[in-house]
C-alpha cells in the first residue's frame, strides 16, 4: 500500500488549518498512519529540502518552516503520492485550482501552508526523516491498515 508524507506547514499551523487538512485526506479515503507536531531545526529542513539547495528562495524557505512548528503525518492508501499532490494544488497557490487546499487557503507561494511528497521514492525518504524510529504496518477493524511507532 502506497504512503506519501504530508506535512501542514508553521503558516498552515498557525492559521488553525491542521483539522481541516487531516478532514479533506480522511474522507477522500486515506488512512492516518503517523502524526507527530515538531519544531524542526533548520538542519533538518535542510536535509528534507536538499534538492533545492542550489535555489535563490532556499534561505527564506528555511527561515519560513524553521518559524514554528510543523504537523508531520503519514497517510497511507492507493495511489496516495500523486492524489495528495492534487489534493494540496500547485506549488504557486495562485496557480490552484479552487478545491485544493492551497487553491482554498492561500495565495503566496512562500506562505503556502502544506508540502506533499512528489513521488513514491522521495515519499519514502522522506517518512524516513520525519519518523526515524518508523512505521509499521497492522489490520484495523473497520477499515483497512494501520501504523504505529515499532517502539
Ligand atoms: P512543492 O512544495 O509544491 O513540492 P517545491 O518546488 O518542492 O514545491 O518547493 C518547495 C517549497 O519551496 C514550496 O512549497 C514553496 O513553499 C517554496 N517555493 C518554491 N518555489 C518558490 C519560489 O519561487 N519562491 C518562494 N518560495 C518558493
Ligand atoms: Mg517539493
Amino acid at each position: 500500500m502506497e504512503r506519501t508524507y504530508i506535512m501542514v506547514k508553521p503558516d498552515g499551523v498557525e492559521r488553525g488549518i491542521v483539522g481541516e487538512i487531516i478532514k479533506r485526506f480522511e474522507q477522500r479515503g486515506f488512512q492516518l498512519t503517523a502524526l507527530e507536531l515538531i519544531h524542526p531545526t533548520k538542519e533538518h529542513l535542510e536535509e528534507h529540502y536538499c534538492d533545492l539547495k542550489g535555489k535563490g528562495f532556499f534561505p527564506s524557505l528555511i527561515e519560513y518552516m524553521s518559524s514554528g512548528p510543523v504537523v508531520g503525518m503519514v497517510w497511507t492508501g492507493k495511489d496516495a503520492v500523486k492524489t495528495g499532490r492534487k489534493m494540496l494544488g500547485e506549488t504557486n497557490p495562485l496557480a490552484s485550482a479552487p478545491g485544493t487546499i492551497r487553491g482554498d487557503f492561500c495565495i503566496e507561494v512562500g506562505r503556502n501552508i502544506c508540502h506533499g511528497s512528489d513521488s513514491v521514492e522521495n515519499a519514502e525518504k522522506e517518512i524516513a526523516l520525519w519518523f526515524p524510529r518508523g512505521v509499521k504496518t497492522v489490520a484495523r477493524s473497520h477499515s483497512i491498515h494501520s501504523l504505529f511507532y515499532e517502539n
